[in-house]
């Protein structure tokens, strides 16, 4: 596949706490980082997703008293995950991994700073309403086709290339950049919700 001016990347959440050693490891993870290094070169464009929690954070299991993390609890917007405490602004955990290279990365887009929403999506948080932005940003600034790369596949990427369709542009997974928590089948229901939206899964091996 040839790339066009327009295209993006966007890289969710390469950050120390969802990496080997990080309160929220997500298997494998660290092998993803090469593997978007070079994608960073392809690409003209690079935007960054930076999971960005206030201390005491209601996606916490630790901020409800009796609860277990991974268990799902209700939300004022709907059912939510209760993580480990993770990505807490100013933090170490929260930092990107250091071997990362995204410096020419345009816009880093922070999200799930509101206390009370988690937000996986770069796009919309939790409650599928509370925008970040990163819409109309992509919109005025001519972008057409989303690359989405990171962490982790079934939740921010998976959030993140839904809100990217239904915005309008059209979003690739690179799937060989990207790797999953896979609770509760959700690697199953992301693939699936993928094939009813038009999110295309492709390999970073397309781009040469
Ligand atoms: C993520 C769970 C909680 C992710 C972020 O980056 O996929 N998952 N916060
Ligand atoms: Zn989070």
């Amino acid at each position: 596949m040839s790339l066009e001016p327009h295209d993006l990347l966007l890289v969710i959440d390469l950050q120390r706490d969802f990496c080997a050693g990080g309160s929220l490891a997500v298997p494998d993870a660290d092998a993803v980082i090469p593997v978007i290094n070079r994608l960073c070169q392809r690409f003209a464009h690079v935007v960054v997703t930076q999971d960005w929690h206030t201390a005491g954070h209601s996606s916490f299991a630790s901020s409800h008293p009796g609860r277990t993390v991974y268990e799902t609890m209700q939300a004022p917007y709907g059912p939510q995950t209760l993580w480990p405490d993770h990505c807490i602004q100013g933090t170490r955990g929260a930092e990107f991994h250091p071997d990362l290279r995204v410096t020419k990365a345009e816009l880093i887009v922070r999200k799930g700073f509101h206390p009370a929403i988690d937000s996986y999506s770069g796009f919309f948080e939790n409650d599928k309403s509370t925008p970040t932005g990163l819409a109309s940003y992509l919109r005025e600034r001519g972008f057409g086709r989303i690359f989405l790369a990171g962490l982790a596949y079934d939740y921010c990427v998976r959030f993140s290339a839904v809100d990217a369709v239904r915005s309008g542009f059209s979003a690739f997974v690179i799937e060989d950049a990207s790797r999953a928590i896979n609770l509760a089948g959700s690697v199953e229901a992301t693939n699936a919700e993928f094939a009813a939206l038009g999110v295309q899964r492709v390999s970073s091996s397309i781009f040469g």
